[in-house]
């Protein structure tokens, strides 16, 4: 006969797989394992990322909790597997030291409440038994798993399922489509949100419409970055349009996209776009000089492989790459989340279109830090989008298309500036 309530196991993994020690989907996917390869009914998991780096979390289980906590930079999880009954917590062990990779390990066993201390009272525990069975149903469990895109200091945190359908480290970064529960599928790479099911046109019909309708007679767009397919899908929706080149370095991107988010990578096929798997950053320097009608650069922030897309050298190509008459249009972050990268980018573009030529259009993405992000212009000719004259087409357009963002308001909305803003821009 039992001596004690429970069975704690207190267990050190070291020289574990760090890249699996800061996986937060991949964690919670081993810990809910362990705990079902023993034979544990799962109650429902909750698991955190952290900032900068690290997963805190545990799985609540009839028979007690497995619980976790990992320092990647350590290779280190300090994990609880706290059992009652007859579950064999060392099956759960065996498990995670498998999955983590563990080089090295120790445990400490120890009974958690003995019998010997403790004096029954007259709790009745038939009717509570079958309370529990009442509302606890053992085939579903509740999971929380948060996907946090974040700086040092601010984080935008998600709930997702856990359920990732694309993780790979490409020549590049790492390419995730993983499912959020408020906004759909979402791809990310590295850490960072690109874009969601659900809210993907604010993005990808605030970076086009507005420059496609101050420069009506635009044939020829060049698209930088955009792998998701989102705003060639938005550019391709004008008749006017003959071209569209677009250059996206990471063909890992595309090709998740097309089979996981096929309503954003909806226009790949389409006759009049070209579409190059290079780098957009070599390719606008060889470009042919006044080519395009509009310059569309659709990048990821300024690090890893987007980093590029933020010098003076390559918005200087851009500039010499447009026609006399172009616009160019850029991701141009947020003025609340990275202020350093919003007011360089439009310092830069000053220097380059002239002072009155790089205005910036603010708009509205719920699934990005902060929530307040921007497109930067740089206009060259007098084409600039705060003087279209043709309300009436945009009207007929968003309503003939089924635009879900932009309308004859917004784009000329986007233009206004808070002070704070224009004290970032320095005019
Ligand atoms: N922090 C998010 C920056 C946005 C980058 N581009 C998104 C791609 C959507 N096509």
């Amino acid at each position: 006969m039992s001596t004690a309530l429970g069975n704690h196991i207190l267990v050190e993994f070291m020289n574990c797989d760090p890249h699996v020690m800061n996986d937060v989907a991949a964690i919670e996917r081993d810990m809910v394992g362990a705990a079902q390869k023993a034979g544990a009914t799962v109650i429902n998991s909750t698991f955190h990322h952290f900032s900068p780096y690290g997963v805190s979390g545990v799985v609540v289980i009839q028979e007690s909790h497995l619980a976790i906590h990992t320092w990647p930079e350590y290779g280190y999880a300090a994990v609880d597997l706290f059992t009652c009954g007859e579950m064999n917590a060392w099956i759960s062990f065996d498990h995670l030291k498998e999955c983590f990779g563990a080089k090295s390990y120790s445990a400490i066993e120890m009974k958690r409440g003995s019998v010997n201390l403790l004096q029954r009272n007259d709790f009745d525990i038939s009717s509570a038994r079958e309370k529990a069975a009442e509302w606890r149903n053992p085939e579903f469990y509740t999971r929380n798993v948060w996907f946090t895109d974040k700086d040092e200091d601010q984080a935008l945190s998600l709930r997702f399922t856990g359920d990732v359908f694309v993780d790979v480290q490409s020549p590049f970064q790492r390419v995730r489509i993983l499912e959020s529960l408020k906004y759909g599928k979402m791809l990310a790479l590295d850490d960072m949100v690109m874009t969601t099911e659900k809210d993907e046109f604010h993005y990808h019909e605030m970076i086009s419409h507005p420059s496609l309708f101050a420069l009506r007679h635009a044939k020829n767009v060049l698209v930088i970055g955009g792998g998701d397919g989102g705003t060639v899908r938005e550019v391709l929706r004008h008749s006017n349009i003959e071209k569209v080149t677009m250059v996206e370095i990471d063909g890992e991107v595309i090709e998740a996209c097309k089979v996981h988010l096929p309503q954003i990578a909806a226009s790949f096929d389409d006759p009049r776009l070209e579409l190059i798997v290079d780098d957009g950053i070599a390719f606008v320097k060889n470009a042919k000089q006044a080519e395009y009608d509009i310059i569309i650069v659709d990048g990821s922030d300024p690090v890893g492989p987007a980093e590029g897309l933020f010098s003076v050298e390559f918005y200087t190509n851009c500039y010499n790459a447009l026609k006399a008459e172009g616009i160019l249009v850029a991701q141009g972050e947020s003025p609340k989340f990275n202020e350093k990268a919003f007011a360089e980018l439009n310092q830069t573009l000053q220097g380059i279109f002239g002072e009155n030529n790089a205005p910036v259009g603010l708009f509205f993405v719920p699934t990005y830090p902060t929530g307040m992000w921007s497109f930067q212009y740089g206009i060259k000719g007098d084409c600039h989008p705060k003087n279209v004259q043709n309300v009436d087409e945009i009207r007929q357009f968003v309503s003939d298309q089924g635009l879900r963002y932009y309308n004859e308001d917004i784009h000329f909305a986007t233009f206004a500036t808070p002070n704070f803003v224009k004290a970032l821009l320095r005019k």
